[in-house]
């Protein structure tokens, strides 16, 4: 671990029906054990303000590059499922890639502290997949029904999550993430895109599940597997966010019809044992 980890900051709490943060000397100790049993960990004070700084105004120049563009901006996810908790109105900036934009953005997925937890979880060598920007407006933010996301990215030893880094608090109010602990040991759970019903997940209703309350700098990090989704922004504030999905490099994304899905294929740490001449030309 660097020096820059040592003093950094995380959590280690979860409590009941709402997950806190407790904060403690940078250590990582009982992350893989709590993560193997929830099915996420959160890590509070990640990054410092300084990088914050920097980061949320690559994060608004991205944003407003996306608002000058003329393209469809807006990833609000159609269907019944979403329609029920915004009512059929909502929206939410995206972008995938901000490391294709700003090397500030590179500069924090190849940050120590960051990659010190996904080491614990997954192991020493990490693969970026991909990255999402999300802005959920103030008032109108869309929400994201309960989902598992396996099915948009399935790898063969299902060692893929997400590590989501909130630049801005979010609780309930604001947008923030809902997750069921320990769905993760469910499995690959047919249908649970969050996109088409699903009788399985009718039995997790995003209102049941448990609320992150997470500030700005923290990283909550969850497995695909593990049942999350998130609630409409009604605050007056902004919900910025950007999530980052790794995957072990003793792990492989499976090809298939349909499953067309953006990978960088980014060796972060450790090495690629699955990169090919042909894997790697694409
Ligand atoms: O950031 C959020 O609100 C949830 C995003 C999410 O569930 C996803 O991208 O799979």
């Amino acid at each position: 671990m660097s020096g820059d980890s040592a003093q950094s900051v995380l959590i280690i709490e979860a409590k009941s029906k709402e997950t806190s943060v407790a904060t403690a000397e940078h250590q990582l100790t009982g992350i893989k054990e709590q993560f193997e049993q929830d099915g996420y960990y959160h890590a509070s004070n990640v990054y410092p303000d300084e990088a914050l700084l920097r980061l949320e105004a690559d994060f608004d120049r991205i944003v407003e590059q996306l608002e000058n563009s003329g393209e469809g901006i807006n990833a609000r996810w159609d269907g019944a499922q979403t329609k029920e908790l915004d009512g059929g109105k909502s929206s939410i900036i995206h972008t995938h890639n901000v490391q294709r934009y700003s090397p500030r953005w590179l500069e924090a997925l190849q940050d120590e502290r960051f990659l010190d937890i996904v080491e614990q979880i997954i192991g020493p060598d990490i693969v970026l997949h991909h990255t999402k920007l999300f802005q959920k407006p103030p008032r109108e933010g869309a929400p994201f029904p309960m989902h598992q996301d396996w099915s948009y990215f399935p790898t063969q030893k299902d060692t893929m999550i997400a590590g989501i880094i909130f630049l801005t608090d979010a609780d309930v109010e604001s947008g923030g993430l809902r997750v069921y602990p320990g769905s993760h040991k469910l499995g690959r759970v047919a249908d649970s895109s969050g996109r088409v019903p699903s009788r399985v997940l009718e039995q997790y209703p995003l209102e049941n599940a448990e609320a992150v309350n997470a500030r700005r700098g923290d990283v909550f990090f969850f497995s695909y597997l593990t049942l999350h989704g998130s609630t409409p922004n009604r605050s007056d504030r902004y919900r910025k966010t950007v999530l980052a999905q790794v995957h072990s490099g003793s792990d492989c994304v499976v090809s298939g019809d349909g499953l067309n899905h953006v990978n960088e294929s980014l060796v972060l740490r450790g090495w690629n044992h699955h990169m090919t001449r042909e894997r790697a030309a694409v």
